[in-house]
């Protein structure tokens, strides 16, 4: 059978194990050469070869809902699932997701890609099934990272209570992008790492099993050997405690090893996890070694980028700072935590993949002395909002929220754009938002940042390359940037990045007589005065945001304006607010997304000319 072949998951049912080996070279080598040219998460793909083709042929998909949790590590079931034609084109601009897709595929349930949701989703559809006499299995697959955010323990609780039939599979390669961290997968790397010990567990449980005892009473004496035996292993008690049954762990590569124990599982009528270790990068010597910059689509902080300009800052300020201390969760090296991580390992906490405990953790740091950075991607900081706005903004504590990867943020899809930090962030009382629009000004807003003690402070920056300025071109504190004195015909406000589109606008349209002022607003919250004052002198004032349009920076400046003595149409000033509109967007490259949008020079200086005619 060679992988062109492969029409649905039934052509899997007839293969050897031979063939099931061969294609699975097949597969491993197909993710290699794609991932090399598209980018994405590799090590995780690989790691989950042998694991897809087991789950694909004791389960009937879709009738039997396989369930991914983040759906990064679904590139194996793409293929298997009638998509190799398409496979080439992933993560690019119109053709495959680099995560399931309703859109793509029957066999895919849920599109999530932000991690720990699925065994919520396996409870809700196995409650519906139960409720409405729906056929077909329930299965979870989850990964002992994204075991360590909270709604993983949530969904956990719920299925032991419900009693229901849910496949719950632990995929324990013992990593999240760094090595996953938290108590539970210390016991599970104690598991990993010593397989002799399980073996003779399970050796033993054999043994108490034949013992020629008889009656109720020996059956109480087996189960308390039992239990005793696996009180040595804390995820077994973990998982039975919580009413979920535990099976293994299994070797992840070997397919009919794994395919038994999904077989026990799937007869079984209550939640039962079955735990698989695998190796994250398997088969591929680059992705095998390298911790991190090829298992996930990270490729490592890039010299000169805004992520630098944060990690040298940060690394500055604590020098003078014994109270500053880092939080990430599970991505110190993608948020360019990792250098100070290494000189301050003390001052630096790798939570798991928990932003909501990050976030309250940092309020009760800041509440006893500390100064705590808060680093995360934008995207996953909204999943933490609630903990934002009251743990730490009601209490006004001097958190530092530095957000990487805001804006509109290309080849991850909707669930990565990070559109709605400026919205959210903005509607905390107390809260000042900072947007840098260069690697200086994002070293500036720190240093300032780190001044401000009677309230949360948030920085957020995009992916993008960051440019680079004479320190004479950077502002300071809460102030905006006079950046360029034009007629008082139109005046361009370009938050962070889109400080760029500005210009760019501006210099299109002076080629056309029409002389653009332009400010950096810099600080998206607190507006500054003085801008204000010089925006509302204008014939017309244009806003350009990277987040959505409705609630963010532009609509801020429009309140602001409109309520002033006499309104907007006493000054005869009108304003465009440009930003990204309320949609779930689809991946592509940044610009070309945000230039599809209207949102690059030529989009809004064409905005421009048709406001002012
Ligand atoms: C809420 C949230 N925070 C951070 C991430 C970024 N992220 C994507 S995959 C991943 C690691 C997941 O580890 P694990 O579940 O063990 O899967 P593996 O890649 O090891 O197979 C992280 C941190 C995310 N997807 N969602």
């Amino acid at each position: 059978m060679h992988l062109e072949s492969l029409l649905s998951p039934d052509d899997l049912s007839d293969l050897n194990p031979e063939e099931l080996e061969a294609l699975a070279v097949e597969l491993r080598q197909r993710i290699v050469d794609t991932v090399n040219r598209t980018g994405g998460h590799l090590g995780s793909n690989l790691g989950a070869v042998e694991l897809t083709l087991a789950l694909h042929r004791v389960f009937d998909s879709p009738r039997d809902a396989i369930l991914w949790d983040t759906g990064h590590q679904t590139y194996v079931h793409k293929l298997l699932t009638g998509r190799i034609g398409e496979f080439e084109g992933l993560r690019q601009t119109g053709q495959l997701s680099g995560y399931p897709s309703r859109e793509e595929s029957a066999h895919d349930w849920i599109e999530n890609s932000h991690a720990s949701t699925v065994l919520s989703y396996a409870h809700g559809l196995a409650t519906a099934r139960s409720l409405t006499s729906g056929r077909g299995r329930v299965v979870a697959v989850i990964g002992d990272g994204s075991m360590t955010g909270g709604m993983a323990f949530e969904g956990l609780n719920n299925l032991g209570h419900s009693g229901l039939p849910v496949t719950i599979v632990l995929n324990d390669n013992g990593r999240s992008y760094a090595p996953t961290v938290g108590r539970l997968s210390e016991s599970l790397i104690r598991i990993r790492s010593n397989p002799t010990y399980m073996r003779r567990q399970r050796h033993l449980e054999d043994l108490a099993e034949r013992l020629p005892w008889v009656g109720e009473l020996v059956e109480r004496g087996i189960n308390a050997t039992k239990a005793a035996l696996r009180e040595m292993f804390e995820p077994t008690a973990f998982f039975e405690a919580l009413g979920v049954h535990y099976l293994g762990p299994f070797d992840g590569h070997d397919i009919a090893e794994v395919e038994d124990a999904l077989t026990n599982a799937k007869e079984f009528d209550g939640p039962v996890v079955v735990h698989v270790l695998t190796q994250k990068g398997r088969g591929h010597a680059p992705a095998e070694q390298d911790p991190i910059k090829h298992m996930h689509d990270t490729g490592g902080v890039k010299p000169g980028s805004y992520t630098e300009a944060f990690t040298e800052s940060l690394i500055k300020a604590a020098e003078s700072r014994p109270e500053l201390v880092a939080i990430t969760a599970a991505m110190p090296d993608s948020t360019g935590l990792l250098p100070f991580c290494n000189r301050f390992p003390e001052r630096c906490f790798d939570v798991g993949i928990a932003e909501q405990h990050a976030v309250t953790a940092a309020a009760g740091m800041a509440m006893g002395g500390l100064r705590p950075v808060v680093a995360l991607y934008a995207t996953f900081l909204s999943r933490a909002f609630d903990q934002v706005n009251l743990d730490v903004g009601l209490h006004n504590l001097p958190v530092v929220f530095c957000l990487d990867r805001a804006g509109i943020t290309g080849d991850d899809g909707p669930s990565h754009h990070g559109v709605l930090d400026m919205v959210l962030l903005s509607k905390v009382p107390g809260m000042t938002v900072l947007a840098p629009s260069s690697y200086q000004e994002l070293q500036q807003m720190f240093e300032d940042a780190m001044t401000i003690t009677d309230g949360p402070v948030a920085i957020r920056w995009s992916k993008t390359p960051a440019p680079h300025v004479g320190w004479d071109e950077v502002g300071r504190g809460l102030s905006a940037r006079h950046v360029r004195s034009g007629s008082k015909s139109v005046c361009l406000l370009g938050a962070g990045k889109m400080l760029t589109v500005a210009l760019a606008a501006a210099d299109e349209l002076a080629a056309e007589g029409i002389k653009a002022t332009v400010w950096d607003p810099r600080c998206i919250r607190p507006l500054d005065a003085k801008m204000l004052d010089d925006a509302a002198s204008h014939q017309l004032v244009v806003t350009i945001e990277d987040g959505f349009r409705e609630g963010g920076f532009g609509t801020g400046v429009l309140d602001a304006l409109s309520a002033r003595p006499g309104g907007i149409h006493s000054h005869t000033t009108e304003v465009a607010v440009l930003g990204v509109p309320v949609d779930h967007h689809a991946h592509g490259s940044p610009d070309a997304l945000l230039a599809s949008l209207g949102l690059d020079g030529p989009g809004v200086a064409a905005v421009v000319r048709a406001r002012l005619n």
